[in-house]
């Protein structure tokens, strides 16, 4: 799966290229493109913003710019191309795993106050958010969508990982214990020690659901 990231501040992607999924991008499971929407500025100082029309605080990002620099990527036919904003509609489980199954994803992170209507009208195929609340930029969104979707990618985990994952199932984690089998006179319960298979199973399950319903009743509604 590819990732083509739209952005005035690619150094921010930097950590993404370690940890588990720069592992999978060496593994050539997927890629992350990196475009410096300074780059495509034809200005002498690289500007990529101005005041906005109609007056206001701050500076929008000018929509040749940021044309330029989404021309720029090859093969784009069939890529999705989805705008990091908090207008957009809130990123969950589901969409993600929707996400997971595009080939080609192009990602255009904003600054400032944002970006001119005119490229976004053009260009944009979704609007997502990663909830409520506002960033400096897009890029800690792009990373988050860009991490949460390659999870999915064939080869990037361990297959049980992601089948067992309660949130699939729209249900929150039950309870890991591990070694010391006593910590400050608490004991890891009876039933993980059994080796009783299918009573783990059923154990598991039930705390599940008691988590859910005690941590976030609205999943199950
Ligand atoms: C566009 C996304 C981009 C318009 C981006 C601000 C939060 C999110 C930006 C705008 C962002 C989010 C950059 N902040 N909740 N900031 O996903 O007003």
């Amino acid at each position: 799966m590819q990732f083509d990231v739209l952005t005035l501040f690619p150094e921010m992607f930097e950590p993404v290229k370690q940890s588990i999924i720069g592992r999978a991008e060496e593994k050539g499971l997927i890629k992350i493109n990196l475009i410096n929407i300074r780059d495509f500025s034809k200005d002498k100082h690289k500007k990529v913003d101005d005041t906005p029309y109609g007056g206001g605080a701050g500076m929008v990002m000018r929509p040749d710019v940021v044309y330029d620099a989404y021309s720029s990527i090859k093969n784009k036919e069939n890529a999705k191309v989805i705008y990091l904003s908090p207008q957009g509609k809130v990123l969950n489980q589901k969409k993600v795993v929707e996400l997971s199954k595009q080939k080609h994803i192009i990602l255009l992170c904003g600054h400032y106050e944002g970006i001119d209507q005119r490229v976004i009208d053009e260009i944009v195929d979704e609007e997502i958010s990663i909830g409520d609340y506002v960033l400096t930029g897009g890029e800690l969104p792009a990373m988050v969508l860009i991490d949460s979707v390659s999870r999915y990618v064939d080869g990037v985990l361990t297959e049980d990982s992601t089948k067992e994952e309660s949130f699939s199932e729209n249900l929150l984690e039950y309870p890991q214990y591990t070694r010391p089998e006593e910590f400050r006179g608490k004991k890891v319960p009876d039933v993980l020690i059994s080796g009783h298979h299918e009573n783990i199973h059923k154990w598991r399950k039930e705390k599940s659901l008691e988590i859910t319903k005690q941590k976030r009743p609205d999943l199950l509604k």
